[in-house]
């Protein structure tokens, strides 16, 4: 009897896939599961068949019948148009969907490369809010009203004088406002402005870091920022000191450092040039320094910052700083 039950089984799978109309539907169901259908007689010969098999034969039987009441409405609802493609047999021995582990963003990874290498030479981090004072992101670091340098950078206004900082070094103003010298802080975090292309985002990362305190020379700027880039990128990058201007600086260098694809021959990262520029920095304005209320005779000190898409695209041969923002899975599984 239950191998019975099972050829019936088979045919009608084996019949419902050859069904190709609602008519020749109804017709097998009417064969099959009809007042005179086969699995109907099987269910009245239940009675004929030894009391102690009744119970597991009478339990497959229903089962069956079940199963092909649901085929026959599925199939049913394939030609009426309701439901989607209806799958009639399932291979339970399919592996599953692979799942991807989660991880940090690659620019979260490489911001916390670079607070690790600070934080080893003894900066401290500090964090702080994107939403800034005029006066904290402009003003205190040298760069009054109408001061041209304001044209540099295109800012976000929320009011006349509130802002998306531009830049996280209005932090560390603050952190200098409350905090008397020596100190060696790193200010890592989002900045603003209106800027998109594949070089620029209107939003990116940015680590900052200061160092004051007594007889802190320019000597100091060159080993402490050697030392950072020959940790990020390797001991024998050769690294050049540049000439450059910012208000809040002075005076001021842009860091070069030799390009990671041509090793120096000239490629088109480079621009024919050999050199990348990584980083930005100066000894600190004594300007800065009054408006923090520290003497600018007594104190020294200097300043960096760096974007960290910039260094995180060099790191990892990134050409388009897009692709950082776009979260796409096929991207970022690659770290
Ligand atoms: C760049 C250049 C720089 C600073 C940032 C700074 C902070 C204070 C005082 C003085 Cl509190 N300076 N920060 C100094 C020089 C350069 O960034 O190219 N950033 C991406």
């Amino acid at each position: 009897m239950l191998s019975k039950l099972k050829t019936l089984e088979t045919q009608v799978r084996e019949e419902l896939d050859r069904v190709a109309s609602i008519t020749d539907l109804e017709a097998l169901q009417i064969r099959f599961l009809g007042r005179k259908g086969e699995l109907t007689q099987c269910l009245r010969e239940l009675s004929t068949i030894p009391p102690e098999e009744r119970p597991l034969v009478g339990q497959e039987a229903n089962r069956l019948k079940g199963i092909l009441e649901g085929l026959f409405k599925q199939k049913k609802e394939v030609f009426l148009g309701k439901g989607k493609t209806v799958l009639t047999r399932y291979d339970w021995s399919l592996p599953g969907r692979k799942t991807f582990q989660g991880r940090k963003h690659p620019i979260t990874q490489t911001m916390d490369k670079i607070c690790d290498i600070f934080s080893r030479l003894n900066f401290e981090m500090v964090e702080g809010p994107e939403v800034e004072l005029d006066y904290y992101n402009f003003e205190a670091l040298n760069m009054p009203a109408d001061h041209p340098a304001r044209d540099m950078q295109d800012t976000f206004y929320i009011s006349d004088t509130l802002l998306l900082r531009t830049q996280t070094s209005p932090l560390q103003v603050r952190v200098m406002e409350k905090n008397p010298p020596p100190l060696q802080v790193i200010a890592p975090g989002k900045v603003f402005r209106r800027d998109s292309d594949i070089s620029h985002s209107p939003m990116f990362h940015q680590v900052e870091g200061f160092m004051v305190g007594e007889d802190i020379s320019f000597g100091d700027l060159k080993g402490i920022l050697t030392f950072f880039v020959h940790q990020m990128f390797g001991e024998d990058i050769p690294l050049r000191f540049r000439p450059s201007f910012f208000p809040f600086t002075e005076p001021s260098a842009e860091v070069d450092m030799g390009c990671v694809i041509c090793r120096g021959s000239g490629c088109r990262l480079c621009s024919q040039t050999g050199w990348l520029e990584i980083l930005g920095s100066g000894m600190i304005d004594p300007e800065v320094y009054r408006m923090v209320g520290y003497d600018p005779d007594q104190v020294t000190g200097f300043a960096f910052g760096m974007g960290v898409e910039r260094i995180a695209m060099l790191r990892y041969g990134i050409d388009d700083i897009r692709m950082f923002f776009e979260n796409d899975q096929r991207f970022l599984r690659q770290f």
